[in-house]
């Protein structure tokens, strides 16, 4: 289906607001966001004083950079509530990032907050041509995580109809997305392939005998490949949604149906990308690292929040009309890059390469040991289920063929192993790439 000639928003007299206008509008938020946080959060006085910075210091949106960095260490240093800008009985609820790399990371919403987020998701779901007559099919994680409910309250703020799925029972996914006719469905973009690959087993042809036309798929990188996959599998058209719970949740940019970049949500959020190293920003169409400022939240503000997200800033207008600056894809996080033998390398570019492989499926799984001094890698592939495993010299090839496109595209050298179709553990949630065995890292 093609999305060519709609377009459709949700809140058209901020989505497409003259950029001057929008400059001031973010100017004047910036203002009284940063007196906000001063006043009300402890660190924020204590972090600009050090740097000598006051709020009346923002005369323009350059003036920013002049301000201190917040990290995810500073959030889990004020665990639980030592970054809410609000009483308590404000909040109207809390969401928390997992914990699993330390002292999780908590942040607040008042209803206001809710409010806004929902309305920020929401217009991506117009983006992807679904309105108020739409069924929206929810398979990201409800709880603590931000998909699941963040998805939701889109949809319902939207004037959706929402199938709250959350995450796992494949088979029942596929059912009532068939059943119910489901428009659009929300959820990672390596469920949404095992979804796609469910229905398939099933017996189904989703791409010609579902309604979905739609996927807003976010939360974990995907390659262009992986991406056109998941479209050809279901027949959709699939939107690029990134957020991050410190800073909101899904929702904070997201593509439109020009596909090429995802629109930050900036009457809320203010984006800048900076080298990782030196920490200053770098101009448009250069990557580096997504620093984002939210210019209306309530509960958690944050100033310069360092996600370790690379990305870039696209230049030029969107032929959507939308004024909202567009970032590209996230390649990966900094702290995901594999350094190998000198060489950096993201997961992501990884799985462009395998997806080149009409033989290969996209799910794979790197493996780090230690080999002596050195770490070790093992990247492990599956093959379509009817390829001949057992012809040594087809699987031999094959091998042969992946670790020459990696050496030659992205001038790594890896162990290949290929296993036999449904050995790597399918995902319902974000995909566990990298299997991290290195002494001393566990
Ligand atoms: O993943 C929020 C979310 C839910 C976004 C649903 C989109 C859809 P966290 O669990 O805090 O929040 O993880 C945030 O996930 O810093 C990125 O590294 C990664 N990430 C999120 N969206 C994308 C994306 C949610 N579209 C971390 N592409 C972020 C690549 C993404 N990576």
């Amino acid at each position: 289906m093609s999305m060519k000639g709609t377009v459709v928003y949700y809140q058209p007299e901020l989505e497409t607001m003259p950029r001057e206008e929008l400059d001031a509008l973010q100017l004047e938020r910036l203002q009284k966001l940063v007196a906000y946080v001063y006043e009300r959060i402890p660190f924020y006085r204590e972090s600009f004083d050090k740097a000598g910075v006051k709020p009346e210091d923002i005369k323009t949106l350059d003036d920013l950079s002049k301000f201190p960095f917040t990290v995810k260490q500073d959030l889990r240093d004020a665990y639980p509530f030592g970054m809410f800008a609000v009483p308590r009985d404000e909040v109207a609820r809390i969401h928390c990032s997992s914990g699993t790399t330390g002292t999780a990371t908590v942040v607040g919403y008042t209803a206001k907050d809710l409010e806004v987020w929902g309305d920020c998701f929401a217009r991506f779901l117009y983006a992807a041509d679904c309105g108020s007559d739409a069924v929206l099919q929810v398979a990201y994680g409800y709880g603590l995580f931000t998909g699941g409910l963040g998805a939701h309250q889109g949809g319902e703020r939207g004037g959706l109809t929402v199938l709250p799925m959350s995450t796992g029972n494949t088979k029942r996914q596929v059912r009532l997305m068939k059943d119910f006719d489901v428009d659009v469905l929300a959820c990672t973009p390596s469920y949404a392939l095992n979804i796609a690959d469910v229905a398939i087993e099933e017996g189904y042809k989703p791409a010609e005998e579902f309604k979905i036309h739609a996927g807003i798929l976010g939360a974990e990188p995907c390659s262009e490949g992986m991406r056109a996959e998941i479209q050809d599998k279901l027949g959709i058209q699939v939107y690029d949604i990134y957020g991050l719970s410190e800073v909101m949740g899904p929702g904070v940019a997201c593509e439109c149906e020009a596909q090429n970049g995802l629109h930050v949500c900036e009457d809320h959020f203010i984006i800048e990308i900076v080298d990782p190293q030196t920490l200053e920003p770098v101009p448009d169409g250069q990557w580096g690292e997504v620093v984002m400022t939210t210019l209306s939240k309530e509960c958690s503000p944050l100033v310069r929040y360092r996600t370790r997200d690379i990305s870039r800033i696209i230049t030029g207008q969107c032929e959507c009309g939308r004024t909202f600056r567009r970032m590209d894809r996230i390649t990966g996080r900094t702290d995901d890059m594999l350094i190998l033998r000198g060489v950096n390398v993201f997961p992501s570019q990884i799985e462009e390469e395998i997806v080149s492989f009409p033989e290969i499926v996209p799910q794979y799984q790197l493996i780090l040991t230690t080999k002596g001094s050195l770490d070790h890698v093992e990247l492990q592939v599956e093959t379509v289920p009817d390829f001949p495993f057992d012809e040594v010299a087809r699987l031999q090839k094959l091998t042969k063929d992946l670790k020459k496109a990696l050496k030659d595209n992205l001038q790594i050298a890896v162990d290949v192993k290929i296993v036999e179709p449904k050995t790597i553990e399918r995902s319902e949630g974000k995909a566990k790439r990298i299997i991290d065995l290195r002494e001393g890292l566990k």
